[in-house]
């Protein structure tokens, strides 16, 4: 009976020790991703490319393969969120590197909002982008 009592305290320390000393997987963020522009600046006209990278913040690597699923690009910032011009992605051809056509008709800044899915990671990285376009 004491040897019995002696065994199942043990085994209660041990599951205690075993559940404190898991360690802590370091998984990534959703939150570590985002959107930044490569030139803050872009000329008015038609088939005006925009580029944006995409970066982990923790590791400050790009991130290459991402799915963008939504964008806009609208004068949201002028008051003009009515004012939207089409958004077509092109190839990536630096890896974390995503290049968008539109036409920017109109000088002033633009917001341009993606929605994308990183691989491997849950969530989706959402990021709203001031584009300047000058004259
Ligand atoms: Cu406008």
């Amino acid at each position: 009976m004491k040897n019995f009592t002696l065994a199942r305290a043990l085994t209660a320390a041990l599951i205690t020790l075993s559940i404190a000393g898991v360690p802590k997987v370091a998984l990534a963020d959703i939150k570590d991703y985002e959107f930044e522009l490569v030139e803050p600046t872009v000329q008015a006209g038609a088939d005006k490319i925009v580029t944006v990278r995409l970066v982990n913040k923790k590791t400050g690597k790009r991130v290459p393969d991402a799915v963008i699923f939504a964008s806009r690009l609208d004068m949201a910032p002028e008051g003009m969120q009515e004012m939207v011009t089409k958004v077509t992605q092109m190839p990536e051809t630096e890896p974390g590197t995503y290049r968008f056509k539109a036409n920017l008709s109109m000088a002033g800044r633009w917001q341009l909002s993606l929605g994308a899915k990183v691989q491997g990671e849950t969530g989706t990285v959402e990021s709203k982008l001031v584009v300047t376009v000058q004259r």
